[in-house]
């Protein structure tokens, strides 16, 4: 028979799969690199603005190439906006590895869940965010918006076949907000932050979300009526690039 399952074993601490980083003892951030406008990089400028942090920024020119050449593809390791530098030379990509060391060193106001239990709903709805709603939005921008061929080989027919993805998801969503105020649990998210910026980039595409949507309406609202919902689209002021 097996044995009962017993998550605090391994580490002697009944339901602690691991113990609590001193946020004192980490690396602390030193420079963030963004892109203004851009959804990635916009949804890191929320998450601070959440917690009223202070970074330093250096504006990165997408549109000009600026992150395939060197020194930044060296010094990101990946081709992309946002990074993260660290006071001992670390720098992370990827918005949400960021998120996650950003919320580590400075854990409230809580955004990734504050127990096991809603550090995975939380995950899990920020999951489905990424991949069934921003990335969809993403790709029919890359594709669809003429711009965009500065940074992509596009592709008509998947532009267009990105459409009607668009509308399932915005529906699956509003779904989701019947009776809540938030995506994934009882308070605002990283999940609620990856659905607005997804929804917000609608405006490069000219997409209106349907009225009828309502839930998903009110839920719009309350997202931008939040002291960080405008984090992100500001233009950089000088000296801070
Ligand atoms: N998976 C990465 C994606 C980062 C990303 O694609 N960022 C965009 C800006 S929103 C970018 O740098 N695009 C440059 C390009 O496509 O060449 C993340 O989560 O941060």
């Amino acid at each position: 028979m097996a044995a009962p399952l017993d998550p605090g074993a391994a580490c002697g601490k009944q339901g602690h799969p691991q113990p609590l980083p001193n946020p004192m003892t980490l690396s602390k951030p030193v420079r963030l690199y963004e892109t203004f406008r851009a959804p990635n990089p916009r949804r890191v400028a929320i998450f601070l603005a959440e917690k009223a942090l202070d970074i330093p920024r250096e504006e990165v020119d997408i549109m000009a190439g600026q992150h395939r050449e060197e020194p930044y593809v060296a010094f990101a390791g990946a081709p992309h906006v946002p990074a993260l530098e660290l006071d001992d030379g670390t720098v992370l990509t990827e918005t949400i590895a960021i998120c996650r060391y950003l919320e580590a060193l400075w854990p409230e106001p809580n955004l990734m869940g504050r127990d096991p239990r809603e550090a995975a709903e939380i995950e899990m709805w920020q999951r489905r965010m990424e991949f069934g709603l921003f990335n969809v939005i993403a790709q029919h921008v890359r594709h669809a918006v003429p711009a965009m061929a500065a940074l992509e080989d596009q592709c008509a027919e998947w532009g267009a076949a990105t459409r009607g993805r668009i509308d399932r998801a915005l529906e699956e969503l509003d779904r989701r907000l019947r009776g809540r105020s938030f995506i994934a649990i009882n308070r605002y998210s990283v999940a609620d932050i990856t659905a607005q910026v997804a929804i917000d980039f609608l405006r490069v595409p000219r997409i209106e979300v349907p009225e009828e949507l309502e839930a998903l309406q009110t839920w719009i609202r309350r997202v931008k009526s939040r002291p960080s919902a405008m984090a992100g689209l500001e233009r950089p002021k000088r000296g801070q690039t």
